[in-house]
């Protein structure tokens, strides 16, 4: 048999299925890759292949790809496969070598931070690995046409680094209605058509235009919504119209995952609560909940995680992570000793909290706390996090720090959030602000690590500090970076960063906090952590949540989310 006419790709640590953990994947891949096999020993991104070398799992994106052609294509023309068995594949038949690209060259958030607090020219893992894909000598050989897609492919362009990649075509945004016609096009050499080649909003496809992808996605990502109507200013996704898919086409997605051998499905929106939405944001809870049970009923399925949720809709009606809490919690494989769940289970969806500047957040961001006023959002976000842990809802939350023209005081009132959630359960992970291409601040300066004030320091590494007792409070790890800050800050954070990083580090290596507090912003003395979980803002309000003093609804109308962004309704409604 001769090679195959395609060879779909993506890196390995993209395809992984590190620890089972979303956010153990995404951090470990920030890792840079000189370190990777020292004290972060433990980082492996293998990948399993079916016994001809065919990959088992790759981001769902990249299946949606393989779908397509498969409609004009046979299974014997299309082979998706990792890095290790490209030499197997790719030869003197292969027309395209398609790579998938979320985070290529590692300059999204977070990506950037992590990565650069070794040293300013180190590799992240996920970057390293893309490049032992684009620089494999089989292309060398073989000459395919090296074509890139993905939410990262806009990285390779704004590093202008398409030419010394020898890449063909890069295609950036939802490729639905467009791919048949325009692979077509590249197989033919068309010369007509640009090499970077950008998909228009009005070829965003409606559901009904999207099929169930074919094969097993990574995470057993299953898409349950795409794009978001509250129009952060920079999300991408906030740029996409607003879709649910059907139950069908989900269901269907989830028995072809578990055939294949997933064991968990990960249900992937820009937020949970979009799904098959009620007017004004109104999480469908009805809806919600059939789709949990129909979930877990797919024979072989064990557990299910959540990929992203907003923080408004769980204050204005609380009764919300209450009523899916029986049918989500208890099919989560993450534990924590302090969920109250019989087997200690607890789900960490992803929110981004941003901020806790009211003055950012009504500039950059102000449909995310909607209903609620931008100057709420502080409160938005501590009683809604009491809500969410009293019912095991231990979420992974974000933070931007560097926002364009963030003063001290927008840090301080950061840092007053902060202080609001000393006593929260959850992961806290500040990332740094990157403009990311097709947002509406993809114009914008990214933040610079070296340009971190000491405010922004104090910041990062108390939130890391959080994360530390959440996770491994009292153990033998704790121990191992408490022992290894000072070391950290003589060697390399001093050098890196100046004076500035030394009381925050030493905070996170546990120094006791009457040493801090002349240096710092937060005094936590006499303020022990409240393992028990966090105080309530205002007791009197606690009983039943009907009413929420001092957090006034906003008039719809008063949000500036374009039309183009306005949720549509699959069924609709
Ligand atoms: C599930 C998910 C994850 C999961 C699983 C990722 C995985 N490896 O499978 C986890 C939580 C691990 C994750 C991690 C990260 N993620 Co993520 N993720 C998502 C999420 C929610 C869904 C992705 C998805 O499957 N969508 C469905 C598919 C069909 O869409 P798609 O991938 O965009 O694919 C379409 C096109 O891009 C195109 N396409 C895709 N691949 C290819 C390949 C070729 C050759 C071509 C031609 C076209 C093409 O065709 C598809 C159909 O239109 C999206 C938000 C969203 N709704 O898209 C964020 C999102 C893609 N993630 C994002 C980011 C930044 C990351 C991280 C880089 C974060 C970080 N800094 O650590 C990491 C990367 C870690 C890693 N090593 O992979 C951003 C990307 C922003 C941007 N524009 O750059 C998004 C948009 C979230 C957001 N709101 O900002 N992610
Ligand atoms: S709430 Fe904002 S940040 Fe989150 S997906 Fe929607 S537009 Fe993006």
């Amino acid at each position: 048999m001769g090679s195959p006419l395609i060879v779909l790709t993506a890196s390995n640590t993209e395809a992984s299925e590190y620890k089972h953990s979303i956010w153990q994947q995404m951090l470990s891949a920030t890792i840079p890759h000189k370190y990777s096999k020292t004290f972060f020993s433990q980082v492996s991104f293998e990948n399993e292949s079916w016994p001809d070398g065919r990959a088992k799992y790759v981001p769902n994106g990249l299946r949606m790809v393989e779908t397509l052609l498969l409609r004009n294509y046979s299974e014997d023309d299309v082979v998706v496969c990792y890095l290790e068995n490209l030499e197997k594949f790719v030869g003197p038949e292969t027309k395209a070598l398609a790579i998938h690209a979320h985070n290529p060259l590692g300059i999204s958030y977070a990506t950037d931070v992590y990565s650069k607090l070794a040293g300013e020219n180190l590799m992240p893992l996920n970057a390293y690995e893309f490049l032992k894909i684009i620089t494999h000598p089989v292309i060398k050989k073989y000459r395919p046409k090296i074509i890139v897609g993905g939410p990262g492919a806009w990285q390779l362009e704004k590093a202008n680094r398409l030419d010394e990649f020898n890449i063909d075509y890069l295609i950036d945004g939802e490729i639905e209605m467009v791919f048949t016609e325009l692979f077509e096009r590249i197989i033919q050499n068309d010369p007509t058509l640009p090499r970077i080649i950008k998909i228009p909003k009005d070829k965003q496809p409606a559901v009904e235009d999207i099929p169930v992808v074919r094969h097993r996605s990574t995470f057993g990502v299953v898409e349950i919504t795409r794009g978001c109507g509250r129009g952060c200013q920079f999300c991408s996704p906030a740029t996409k119209v607003g879709r649910s898919f059907p139950l069908s086409h989900i269901m269907e997605s989830v028995r072809m995952n578990a055939r294949e051998g997933a064991t968990e499905i990960m249900i992937a929106s820009e937020d949970m609560f979009l799904y098959e939405q009620l007017p004004n944001f109104t999480p469908n809870v009805p809806a919600l909940i059939e789709l949990f049970k129909g979930i877990k009923s797919v024979p072989g399925i064990e557990t299910i995680q959540t990929s992203h949720i907003t923080m408004a809709p769980v204050v204005k009606d609380p009764s919300i992570i209450e009523q899916l809490t029986p049918y989500i919690v208890p099919y989560s494989h993450v534990h924590h000793k302090d969920s109250t769940d019989p087997k200690q289970c607890m789900i960490d969806p992803i929110i981004g909290l941003e901020t806790g500047s009211p003055r950012l957040f009504n500039i950059f961001m102000k449909g995310k706390g909607y209903p609620y006023k931008s100057h709420q959002w502080r409160d938005v976000v501590v009683k809604g996090m009491e809500i969410l842990n009293r019912h095991n809802w231990f979420p992974f939350c974000t933070f931007i720090i560097g926002l364009p023209g963030e003063t001290d005081e927008d840090t301080k009132q950061s840092l007053d959030l902060l202080s609001d959630l000393r006593d929260a359960k959850g992961t806290f992970v500040p990332t740094f602000f990157v403009p990311l291409e097709n947002t509406r601040m993809e114009k914008k300066s990214s933040a610079k690590l070296i340009e971190m004030t000491d405010l922004q320091w104090e910041f990062f590494f108390t939130c890391w500090k959080y994360n530390l007792e959440f996770w491994y409070g009292g153990s033998k790890a704790n121990f191992k970076f408490s022992l290894g800050m000072p070391l950290y800050y003589n060697m390399l954070g001093k050098k890196l960063f100046g004076n500035g990083i030394k009381y925050p580090l030493m905070r996170f290596a546990g120094v006791p906090d009457r040493f801090m507090r002349k240096h710092m912003y937060l005094d936590f003395t006499g303020r022990p952590r409240n393992h028990a979980g966090m105080k309530p803002l205002d007791k009197e309000i606690l009983p039943g949540f009907e009413t929420i003093k001092g957090l006034n609804m906003i008039d719809a109308s008063q949000l500036q989310i374009g039309r183009s962004s306005e949720p549509v309704h699959a069924s609709g409604d």
